[in-house]
């Protein structure tokens, strides 16, 4: 039987979702004009005041707000509340350019938490369960959101951390921890770990696993499940809009529910920024309605997604938004073909490789190079030899009939590719340097 953290606001009519939506985006609006002077002059130059928005059929009359205005208004010109009745900081963990510094008032952490207690509850959380929280902690949102969420559902909460991966391994089995929180790539590289150590799924306590912050295929998610025998659970968020938890995917894993109560969602063309209607794969925008200490109106998240809004089994009425297939802004342009990492974590794994691939593009007497370099599993490297060739003749063809242009296959030894124990780089492009 599904369970609900929230069952009130998580299953409520759409009417009544929609009704305290423009309720809250009426007040945030008028809150946002009279404290945050950077946000009054965009919307004073577009022509429109805080009377124009009636409801969230006046939504798009509002200016974007994207991350350039987050490095131009760096670090307090957002700022809903004053500083005083700010109570936390976090930031992203990018390493280039100025990080994106979030604040947050208690009511902000608070609503934060209950985000994350719903994705907890919709993988099947509850008091009975020990929650090992194995997101990196400190600035990243990642090892706090789902540690405040873990506490909410009453869950005995386990910090670890990210990292050292034995000691990781240790406290799951001795306290037999039921649910793990990391990133994709951390599950898959705890995964091989134990298959090494001997465990197999059912030697491994955990049932169910919440996995975000980064983007990653259902060929992943398959692989996953079979390797800790457990149900793996998609989450997305933003520093910008709190951190995890502005979408969870529930029992069905067929989109994440999006927390509707608190963002308003929409889909743009990011080309001509035109408001795309539903079931339109495009950019993500997202408006927080109630959040006090960095109120973000229309921000544009860079990820590519669509919504839907048809009825979810598991009776929440939330919209869903589809897994976001990357980042504008981390599509890759190769000889004028657009290309998503994710398209070859696709392929890699439905050819039996694991996750554990580096793509890396050049540019050489003014001609993108493409390079991809793929890990073969244990098995193929001792059953193959002599037959790389033929493995890599496979890799290249399956590569090229998803993607339309043909990258450069290495194949190279187990383990030779780093683990990440956050975020993985799939990606380096030397051309930007
Ligand atoms: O990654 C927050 C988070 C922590 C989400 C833990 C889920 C779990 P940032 O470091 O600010 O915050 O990075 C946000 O990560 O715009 C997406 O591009 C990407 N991202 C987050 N979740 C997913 C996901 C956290 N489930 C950026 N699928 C976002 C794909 C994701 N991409």
């Amino acid at each position: 039987m599904e369970r609900y953290y929230q069952p009130e606001i998580e299953c409520a009519p759409r009417e009544e979702i929609e009704k305290l939506q423009s309720e809250r985006l009426v007040s945030q609006v008028r809150r946002v004009w009279e404290n945050v002077p950077y946000y009054r002059k965009k919307m004073e130059e577009k022509g429109v005041s805080p009377q124009d928005i009636r409801g969230i059929e006046d939504l798009s009359k509002l200016p974007f707000l994207s991350k350039s205005d987050l490095r131009d208004a760096y670090p307090y010109g957002l700022l809903g509340k004053p500083l005083k009745e700010c109570v936390r900081i976090q930031s992203t963990s990018g390493t280039t350019g100025k990080r994106v510094v979030a604040f947050y008032t208690q009511h902000d952490i608070d609503l934060w938490e209950d985000c994350c207690a719903r994705a907890i509850v919709a993988a099947g959380g509850t008091d009975e369960d020990v929650c090992q929280v194995s997101y990196g902690y400190g600035l990243f949102t990642g090892g706090p959101g789902l540690n405040g969420g873990s506490h909410k559902v009453g869950c005995l909460t386990v910090p670890t951390s990210s990292g050292n991966t034995d000691r990781q391994i240790m406290f799951i089995q001795d306290l037999s921890a039921t649910i793990l929180c990391c990133t994709p790539s951390y599950a898959a590289y705890l995964g091989e770990r134990m298959k090494e150590m001997g465990l197999g799924p059912d030697e491994i306590p955990l049932k169910a696993g919440i996995f975000g912050a980064e983007a990653w295929s259902e060929e992943m998610r398959q692989d996953i499940q079979n390797t800790l025998g457990i149900k793996a659970y998609d989450i997305y968020g933003l520093t910008e809009l709190s951190g995890p938890g502005v979408a969870f995917e529930c029992s069905d894993q067929h989109g994440m529910h999006l927390n509707e109560d608190h963002f308003i969602a929409e889909i743009i063309d990011p080309e001509t920024q035109e408001v795309l209607p539903e079931g339109s794969v495009g950019e993500l925008v997202i408006t927080a309605v109630d959040k006090e200490a960095f109120p973000m109106i229309r921000y544009r998240t860079r990820d590519i997604c669509s919504l839907s809004r048809e009825k979810c089994s598991c009776g929440r009425t939330h919209v869903r938004m589809s897994k976001p297939k990357g980042r504008s802004d981390d599509m890759l342009i190769i000889r004028g073909v657009n290309v998503f990492p994710s398209q070859i974590e696709t392929v890699l794994l439905n050819q039996g490789y694991a996750a554990n691939y580096q793509i890396i593009v050049d540019r050489v007497n003014n001609t993108d190079t493409f390079d991809v370099q793929v890990e073969m599993t244990p098995e193929m490297f001792t059953d193959h030899v002599g037959g790389i060739q033929e493995l890599q003749k496979k890799l290249d063809a399956a590569l090229q009939s998803m993607l339309g242009i043909r990258p450069k296959v290495t194949l190279v030894a187990p383990k030779t590719i780093a683990r990440s124990e956050g975020k993985a780089v799939r990606v380096i492009d030397r051309r930007k340097i």
